[in-house]
């Protein structure tokens, strides 16, 4: 398994558009540089994207200050992969939440560049510890592409290795940077029934544009669609797009939970939403033996 820097660069550098460094954070991350000016950093561990800022842009996603990538938890922030659950284990117990995906070493395995793109391809290691959403020996495989060109897009892909069916939930659980909450809202949403984390997980609809006054937890089902992030404060509209998932994640902490949690950093949960592109709720992915499932997220800037 390729590690060490120099054997990353000479297996899978590609010369001014992708190198690997060791990050502050205190982990090996790839450095993707697209022709066009876009920049986009992906951690190893994990296969995390921690940052993505486009073309004559600013950074869109948003990274606590307190993230580390060399601590038992996964960094706060960027593009964490839940899998091959989302949420807490349906047996409870030791099982991290959000699966341990986002906590495992993952191997480099192809990259690519051309004048459109830049692409990076990653597989969990075989060695990975798994038990699974049925809590059996976990018989499915990972892999993530990030392709950073005009936009950024996002694939995990679920491969069943084993001879049964496997049930599987995901979540690319994108955290995007907000000059203020307060003045943020995620249109796209309406009408469509969401589980309320907050309430018991009672069935809810809202009509209209999600906005955010203390913390919000929301599993949006049947959402296919794109939604749209619109930064008041920042200026920006965020789109997000997505394939392979009939449920969105919407989550703020709000300060309570923040101060709970300890590492979002001084009222960073004024600067994030997450919009998650999942398979979550009653949205559970079933494989059969040999099937493969790719959950993906397209993420664009518009000028507001
Ligand atoms: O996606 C929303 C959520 O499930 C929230 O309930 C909150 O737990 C969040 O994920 C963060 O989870 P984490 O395990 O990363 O602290």
């Amino acid at each position: 398994m390729t590690t060490s820097l120099e054997a990353l660069a000479s297996e899978f550098g590609r010369d001014g558009s992708l190198w690997f460094a060791e990050s502050p954070l205190g982990g090996t991350v790839a450095e993707l540089a697209a022709s066009g000016g876009a920049r986009a950093t992906v951690a190893l561990k994990g296969a995390q994207v921690l940052s993505y800022i486009p073309a004559g842009g600013r950074e869109v996603l948003w990274l606590s200050p307190l993230a580390r990538l060399d601590g038992a938890k996964p960094a706060r922030g960027g593009i964490p992969v839940c899998w091959p659950w989302f949420g807490a284990h349906p047996e409870g117990g030791d099982r991290p939440a959000h699966g341990f995906a986002r906590t495992a070493h993952w191997m480099v395995v192809a990259t690519s560049a051309s004048a459109d793109a830049v692409s990076i391809q990653l597989a969990l290691g075989p060695d990975t510890p798994k038990h699974g959403l049925d809590g059996l020996e976990c018989p499915l495989a990972a892999s993530v592409e990030v392709r950073l060109g005009a936009d950024l897009a996002v694939s995990l892909t679920t491969r069943n290795l084993g001879s049964q069916p496997a049930r599987l939930t995901s979540a690319l659980h994108t955290y995007f940077a907000v000059a203020d909450i307060a003045e943020a809202r995620v249109e796209g949403l309406g009408l469509t029934s969401y589980i309320d984390q907050l309430d018991a997980g009672r069935i809810k609809t809202c009509e209209g544009a999600i906005v955010f006054a203390g913390e919000l937890d929301r599993i949006y089902q049947d959402a296919t669609g794109e939604v749209m992030l619109v930064d008041k404060a920042g200026g920006r509209s965020i789109a997000v797009d997505k394939s392979g998932s009939r449920s969105t994640v919407v989550w703020n902490p709000g300060p309570a939970k923040a101060a709970r949690l300890g590492d979002l950093g001084q009222e960073g949960y004024r600067q994030m939403v997450c919009i998650e592109p999942a398979n979550a709720g009653a949205d559970v992915v079933e494989l059969s033996p040999g099937g493969m499932h790719t959950l993906a997220t397209r993420i664009s800037t518009l000028p507001r």
